[in-house]
């Protein structure tokens, strides 16, 4: 039997396999219709996942699709930022140029019918990982930039995920070459399945103590699964090469569906820069 599902609001319909089936795009995009596959774990993969909190998948993705991704991703940044779209926030260089660098982009999905795909297609091989149906809780794009700064060590539940469900898993797929030299992730192993540090604060010196941070250098198309306990963390990118990182993160279905509560909440506290009030402090904190 030939399944086919529809994506809401996206207007394109895909077979089992994630292949379009009728490649008109509405007329506010310009990019190809997505041919993106979608992935699977072997028994081997879920077992390493089970263990260690996190797998790697080399080549989840491959180069084909990789430089759709890497197109997409430099077409959605090269949009505008209007209010109401796609969520960009900026940063300022750590190389004391003063210049502005994207640092981020959030809240794809709605806009961007290449994004809306992916995450549809990694969700089968999260709900392998879930053992049941996953449903998006929000995706972005770190882009980190030369000069880009990095991320301290941190438990993704730390930013207050745990108000809307208590485990999460986040599919990792890497864009751009990530090195030890342009801060690739590094991941923890072991830290089990439990919250080790304060909501809205990174790990401290002390929670990180007994916690060897590994850097997992990836390719471009390679994908890492991770639970929000995993302790994480990136080093700044010094170099004159852009790093840049999709990351969906899912929960269970049977825990519901928060990804517009979420977003909801998140506009309110830390709007995309072209949404803030003047005068108005907003600190990152996780
Ligand atoms: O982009 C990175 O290097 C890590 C990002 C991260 O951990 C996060 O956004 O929560
Ligand atoms: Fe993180």
């Amino acid at each position: 039997m030939n399944l086919i599902w529809i994506f809401p609001n996206c207007g394109i319909h895909y077979d089992k396999r994630g292949t379009a089936t009728n490649a008109i795009p509405p007329p506010q995009y310009s990019l190809d219709t997505t041919v993106l596959r979608i992935p699977t774990l072997s028994d081997a993969e879920v077992k390493s996942f089970n263990d260690d909190g996190f797998v790697v998948l080399r080549g989840g993705f491959d180069e084909t699709e990789a430089a759709l991704l890497q197109r997409w991703t430099t077409e959605l940044s090269a949009r505008p930022e209007e209010p109401g779209k796609h969520w960009v926030y900026h940063e300022t260089s750590l190389r004391g140029d003063g210049s502005d660098l994207i640092n981020r982009i959030e809240n794809m999905t709605p806009f961007h019918e290449g994004f809306a795909a992916l995450a549809e297609n990694l969700r089968p091989s999260v709900g392998q990982l879930l053992g049941e149906e996953a449903v998006l809780f929000k995706d972005k794009i770190n882009f980190k930039m030369p000069g880009g700064d990095g991320f301290k060590p941190h438990q993704d539940s730390q930013a207050g995920w745990d108000a809307y469900a208590d485990f999460y898993i986040t599919v990792m797929v890497c864009i751009d070459n990530a090195t030890i030299e342009n801060g690739c992730l590094e991941l923890a192993r072991g830290g089990g399945k439990t919250l080790v540090g304060k909501s809205w604060e990174p790990l401290t010196e002390k929670e990180t103590a007994d916690m060897e941070f590994v850097p997992c250098p990836t390719a471009p198309g390679d994908i890492i699964y991770f639970d929000c306990y995993v302790p994480h963390s990136s080093e700044p990118n010094l170099t004159d090469k852009t790093r840049r990182m999709y990351f969906g993160t899912y929960n269970r279905l049977s825990d519901g569906d928060h990804l517009a509560q979420y977003f909801a909440d998140k506009h309110a506290n830390y709007p995309p820069d072209i949404e803030r009030q003047a005068g108005k402090e907003y600190v990152y904190r996780v």
